[in-house]
């Protein structure tokens, strides 16, 4: 059997979830739903980022000690992947045990290979944004020095361990030129590339200033970087470091790392540095998807306009919420959420192109056929679109081979818009009066259409989906990706349809 491992990045617990993470997750849900339907053998993690400076700081601003402050956050994190129906494998926190031994591990193994040093560090740190600086890469605001994202930054002295990054390049270099899709989309490696072309600087790795943190291997004056810590966990998951346990042979390296614009430089350079060092495999594939705004505006809490997933969930809908995130702007690209593009997608994707389509042929069925799927004689029209409909499992697989998720979606609308005109033009209504048994036909062909979109909706919209397949009473055995090319079963009795993808209707709070 294929295997397929996926991650989210784990999210610092220092604020509470907002669409930006409920966002990178979907696009793994989909996927790791995705490649199960079509027989892999998935594991998709997810999870929590807790240690560092920043957290450390916002317990003692609530006067709570890290571990309980980490807990209560953490929690948030999970809730969300319930709200959204994520079907993660695994949920790691970094403050668990299983983590801490892997990093430690990780650090013995890059310190046994010659790739660790003691030294003194000096240099600009922002907290925020836990990376370091060069003075070039600072921004000067009212005479103030800031990082280039704008956050505050201090200078620090003190004893450091340092990665020995700088003597990566080279090899670095050659896995970007021998791997044409490893950092995706192609805007994000041309960044990466040259950025590693200007040369690398030795990483510091450890920090003296605060506690909060996984301890370096005997000297726990130190704790370590917080990415170092971080970006273990796609290994402790796996029950690293027991690399003869079956799962890390088997998922070890990741297929995909999802990941935000924001923090690719630390996927796509330490991360696979870090990894040759230690003499472990490479991920196959980093992909960095832009950033959503709010009608125009960047998203930030001091603006106030943090767009909370929990809101759209409960005014749109789940499936709606996840259809919209998905549809509206093509995967990489920076996005705009706004109230008119959610409701049209809402009102005219889903609860007409493809609500009515299902609503309008099954109730036919339901009236005129003692709600009993009809059996069809099929003409080359009927075949066509059926046919049409099938294949587009294949164009859908290779779009999400490339997460082009609005791609994947646009494909099965278009044989949606197809349907729809299927019905229009063949207008089952009217030949309930002349003919019975092409009315059949034809809304067997509905039916099958129905099927189809309904299999390959799944990862998607999987309650909506399974709704779907439920009306047409396709058993569950019977709606992986292999049974796409079955056929609707004739004979079989039908429920009254119900509606699937209710209109949104404007309420008066605006
Ligand atoms: O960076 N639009 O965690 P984090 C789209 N702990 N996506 C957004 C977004 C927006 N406006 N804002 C945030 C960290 N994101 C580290 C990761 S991994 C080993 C450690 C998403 O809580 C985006 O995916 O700041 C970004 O990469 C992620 O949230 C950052 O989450």
């Amino acid at each position: 059997m294929n295997n397929y491992y996926i991650t989210t990045p784990i999210y610092y617990v220092n604020d509470k979830p907002h669409i930006g993470h409920a966002y990178t997750s979907l696009a793994c849900d989909i996927l790791a739903r995705f490649k199960r339907l079509d027989g892999f053998d998935v594991h998709f993690l997810t999870g929590t980022d807790e240690h560092g400076q920043k957290v450390e700081k916002s317990a003692q601003a609530k006067n709570i000690n890290p571990q309980e402050f980490t807990d209560n956050v953490s929690q948030n994190f999970r809730d969300l992947a319930d709200l959204m129906n994520f079907s993660n494998d695994d949920f790691i926190r970094t403050t668990e045990n299983r983590h801490k031994q892997a990093c430690q591990k990780l650090w013995q193994e890059l310190e046994k290979n010659g790739h660790i040093y003691l030294d003194k560090y000096s240099g600009w740190y922002s907290v925020r944004d836990e990376a370091y600086y060069t003075e070039s890469e600072l921004i000067d605001k009212d005479g103030k020095k800031l990082a280039p994202t704008g956050a505050e930054v201090e200078w620090v002295e003190e004893e450091s361990y340092f990665f020995d990054l700088s003597k990566w390049q080279d090899k670095l270099l050659k896995l970007y030129d021998e791997n044409p899709d490893f950092i995706a989309p192609k805007s994000r490696r041309n960044e990466v590339i040259s950025f590693v072309k200007d040369g690398l600087k030795d990483l510091s790795v450890s920090r003296t200033a605060f506690s909060w943190g996984v301890k370096v291997p005997n000297n726990d004056k130190h704790i370590m970087y917080v990415w170092v810590d971080a970006l273990t966990n796609y290994l402790t998951t796996l029950g690293y470091p027991d690399e003869k346990n079956k799962k890390f042979e088997k998922y070890w390296g990741a297929d995909l790392h999802m990941v935000g614009k924001d923090i690719i430089r630390f996927h796509a350079v330490y991360w696979p540095a870090l990894l040759m060092a230690s003499g472990l495999d490479l991920p196959k594939r980093i992909f960095a998807h832009g950033w959503w705004t709010n009608e125009g505006e960047k998203i930030s809490k001091s603006l106030g306009n943090v767009i909370d997933p929990v809101d759209l969930v409960e005014k749109y809908g789940l499936d709606q919420t996840r259809y919209f995130l998905m549809r509206e702007i093509s995967f990489g690209n920076d996005g705009d959420f706004s109230r008119q593009a959610m409701i049209s997608r809402t009102n005219s994707d889903l609860a007409n192109d493809i609500g009515n389509f299902c609503q309008r042929s099954l109730s036919m069925v339901f009236k005129n056929c003692e709600s009993i799927i009809p059996n069809p004689n099929l003409n080359d029209g009927d075949n066509e679109i059926i046919n049409n409909a099938k294949q587009c499992l294949e164009t859908v697989r290779l779009n999400l081979d490339k997460q082009e998720f609005n791609k994947a979606l646009e494909s099965i609308w278009k044989i949606v818009g197809q349907a729809n005109k299927y019905v229009d033009d063949n207008a089952p209504w009217a030949l309930k009066n002349t003919d019975l048994d092409r009315m059949g036909t034809v809304l067997y062909t509905c039916g099958e259409l129905i099927r189809i979109f309904g299999i390959l909706l799944q990862p998607f919209i999987p309650n909506s989906a399974s709704k779907m397949l439920d009306l047409i009473a396709i058993p569950e055995e019977q709606r992986t990706f292999k049974n796409i090319n079955n056929s609707l079963q004739s004979g079989v009795k039908i429920d009254k349809p119900q509606v699937i993808f209710p209109r949104y209707v404007e309420q008066d709070d605006g």
